[in-house]
């Protein structure tokens, strides 16, 4: 039963059992329905509580039924009905009370809340604003400015904020809050009854407020329409009547609920849900870890430091000799003083990270780790030694983890005792903030290896992407092609900045000209330089000259860009730029530069993107498509509203993308349709 009512007395208790959320699907609006219809014709009942059965209150409408044609009773029909009821209802709330649970709340006389508990209208993290009433009942409790920020930022408060703005009327014991809940309507009952929410009176704003807040919705949303319509939604609200308000609130929710960035927000939503929780793992118990070896103390091990440290992890850093070993620790500090400064932790926190952190050079003191992360240098001899030095010291359970991007970590453990502990981490930097973790097995990993780099994510708050051996794995490898494909696109005749900006007016962080100009030139230099000394011919005429002119990007104040002495990109290609350029250009024969829309760079950019993750997916490297999707949104500043290469191919179309690229190859600018994205286009 997903709606049942007890009666006993004048107080009636509905409670919805619909586990694991309690999401609202049209058995319990249909079991809603029915239940206020049952307490309106029981004259022993005076009032009722509405709480949930299991972890939380209702999480929301079920977003498995958005791709399915509405189903009645409506939402905001039972809600209506709740409020119309002669029998006032109390929203008895724990856990999380988000999007339509929240608005069934509204829809009662009273909210009452456990302590600690959140609630929130997350909508527009979905691409689609609250589609029964929270834009319309809720600026009717707490005001039009608190009703926008809860709206448009789709963060939930917690009970105790949340009894501030006046959207709850109390916070119950943590004990017997069933009782408590029930005296409450009790003694409520002996007194006035609050207005219907939908009666209450709305606050107005002047023009100035909705211009403001509108311009400042719209920077924040980056290209996301959720949140401007949620505020658009909000400011009509204010201007006509409740039920016209709830008429244009519902007509916008349907229409966004169709949208592109509807679907591509709901992909992300599951898949953030499915990669952390592999079906091959089920059952898998992980290995404990309770202190944690770095070996390395640069950028990228004083990172994984930190964020082991922020986990509750003691570490254990190593470095060559105590002079590294310093520097490792002062690496550490720095991201730790950093945090400090901008107000992210305490200094009591800061003592407490600080103090479960050492840095030495004797591999000694990581004997008793019993998980071991290498990030040295990116050479295989190098990290070859160190794997070999943490097999003769750490025990033989330990696991042994590589955070390399781009070497084969079979060739790094290659030979060495204890195959099945070794696995690869590949952390993205910086370290302590991007949430990504590519877990990359081993030929010879076991699977509560495997599942311990999971659950050092889940410990970590990293989202896992399980990846196969390849270069690059999922990320590093889609993004070394946009690079040549960016280059591409500057030799046959663009500039750098045009396809940088066409690419961030589609939604991306960063353009791939800026983003090398970010990390760092010299990074992409050491890897062409590691390619060709393996036979390989890696294609970046540019690059390499961009390179070879001492031109490593932010770090040497010029790079693909100048900067002036505040770090502000300076307009226009650098002469020296150019002259890579030129140059690059004559040795291609190009003699008349094309010339291209931003349509044309997104295409020429986007569909190689899909193309290789649809090889991705067809060779292993991905188990889905969705993390392939995951990895780009979570750790290449892909726009989450477009829900990643894959489902962007997906929502133009896959035969299209093929037919683009068989045009894109025409031009010499990409490789044609794969044998696996043409089985995705015949598919669809
Ligand atoms: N619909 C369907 N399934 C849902 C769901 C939902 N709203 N929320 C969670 N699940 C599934 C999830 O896929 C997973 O499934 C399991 O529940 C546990 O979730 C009319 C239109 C509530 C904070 O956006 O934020 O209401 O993988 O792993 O970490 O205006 O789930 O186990 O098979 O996330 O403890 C608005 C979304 C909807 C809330 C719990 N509501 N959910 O987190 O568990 S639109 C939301 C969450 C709406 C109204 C509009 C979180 C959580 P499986 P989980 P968790």
């Amino acid at each position: 039963m997903t709606v049942s009512v007890i009666k006993n007395g004048a107080i009636a208790r509905v409670i919805i059992d619909n586990p694991p959320v309690n999401a609202i699907s049209a058995a319990v609006r249909q079991g809603l329905l029915d239940a206020v219809r049952t307490v309106e014709a029981d004259d022993a009942v005076k009032a009722v509580v509405l709480s949930c059965a299991g972890r939380t209150f209702v999480a929301g409408a079920d977003v498995t039924e958005f791709d399915k044609p509405p189903v009645e009773p409506h939402l905001p029909d039972v809600l209506n009905a709740v409020e119309a009821c002669s029998k006032p209802f109390a929203a008895q709330i724990h856990g999380t009370a988000l999007g339509g649970g929240l608005e069934i709340a509204l829809a009662c006389r009273w909210r009452l809340a456990a302590p600690g508990s959140q609630m929130g209208l997350p909508e527009v993290n979905l691409g689609i604003i609250p589609g029964a009433g929270g834009t319309v009942r809720t600026p009717r409790l707490v005001g039009v400015e608190a009703a926008a920020d809860l709206i448009t930022s789709g963060k939930p408060v917690k009970a105790e904020k949340a009894l501030a703005l006046g959207l709850i009327d109390a916070i119950l014991p943590a004990e017997n809050a069933d009782q408590a809940a029930e005296d409450f309507v009790t003694a409520a009952l002996g007194a006035a009854l609050p207005e219907i929410t939908s009666a209450r009176p709305i606050g107005q704003k002047d023009e100035a407020f909705w211009t403001e807040t509108a311009a400042r919705v719209k920077r924040a949303a980056k290209g996301n329409t959720g949140p401007v319509e949620a505020l658009a939604s909000l400011k009509n609200a204010t201007e006509v009547s409740f039920a016209e308000a709830m008429a244009f609130e519902r007509e916008t929710f349907l229409r966004l609920r169709k949208t592109d960035q509807a679907a591509a927000l709901r992909h992300i939503f599951f898949a953030e849900r499915a990669a952390p929780r592999p079906s091959e793992l089920k059952g898998v118990t992980p290995r404990p870890f309770t202190r944690i070896g770095v070996i390395g103390g640069g950028t990228m091990g004083a990172g994984i430091a930190v964020a082991m440290r922020n986990a509750g992890l003691p570490v254990q850093m190593i470095e060559r000799d105590a002079e590294a070993a310093a520097r490792g620790q002062a690496n550490v500090e720095k991201i730790l003083k950093g945090d400090l400064a901008k107000g992210r932790i305490t200094e009591a926190k800061y003592a407490e990270l600080i103090g479960g952190f050492n840095a030495a050079a004797d591999y000694a003191a990581v004997a008793d780790c019993d998980l071991v992360i290498e990030a040295v240098f990116e050479d295989l001899d190098v990290k070859r030694a160190v794997f070999a030095e943490l097999t003769r010291v750490c025990a033989p359970d330990a696991i042994l983890a590589t955070n390399t991007s781009y070497l084969n970590p079979d060739e790094i453990v290659a030979d060495l005792p204890g195959p099945e502990r070794f696995i690869g981490l590949h952390f993205f930097s910086p370290a302590n903030i991007m949430k990504l973790l590519e877990i990359v097995p081993t030929s010879g990993s076991a699977p509560d290896v495997i599942a311990t780099g999971f659950a050092l994510a889940a410990k970590a708050g990293k989202m896992p992407v399980r990846a196969g051996i390849c270069d690059g794995f999922i990320g590093n490898r889609i993004l070394k092609l946009t690079r040549t494909t960016a280059e591409r696109l500057v030799v046959a005749g663009a500039e750098p900045s045009q396809v940088d900006n066409a690419l961030q007016k589609f939604g991306f962080a960063l353009g791939p000209f800026r983003t090398q100009d970010l990390s760092g030139l010299d990074i992409g230099a050491f890897q062409r330089k590691a390619a060709r000394g393996r036979g390989e011919s890696p294609w970046a005429p540019v690059a390499d000259r961009v390179f070879e002119a001492g031109r490593l990007g932010r770090k040497t104040n010029g790079g693909w860009y100048d900067y002036d002495t505040a770090g502000k990109e300076v307009a226009g290609t650098p002469a020296a730029v150019a002259e890579a350029i030129a140059a690059a250009r004559a040795d291609a024969g190009v003699t008349t530069p094309a010339t291209f829309s931003d349509a044309e760079i997104v295409e020429a950019i986007m569909f190689p993107m899909i193309n290789e993750s649809a090889k991705i997916v067809a060779e292993g490297i991905a188990f889905r498509d969705s993390d392939v999707d995951l990895v780009k949104v979570s750790g290449y500043g892909f726009p989450r509203f477009r829900g990643g290469p894959v489902q962007y191919g997906r929502a133009i179309g896959f035969a299209k993308v093929a037919e683009g690229l068989e045009a894109l190859a025409a031009k010499g600018l990409a490789d044609g349709p794969s044998e696996a994205l043409k089985a995705w286009a015949a598919k669809a």
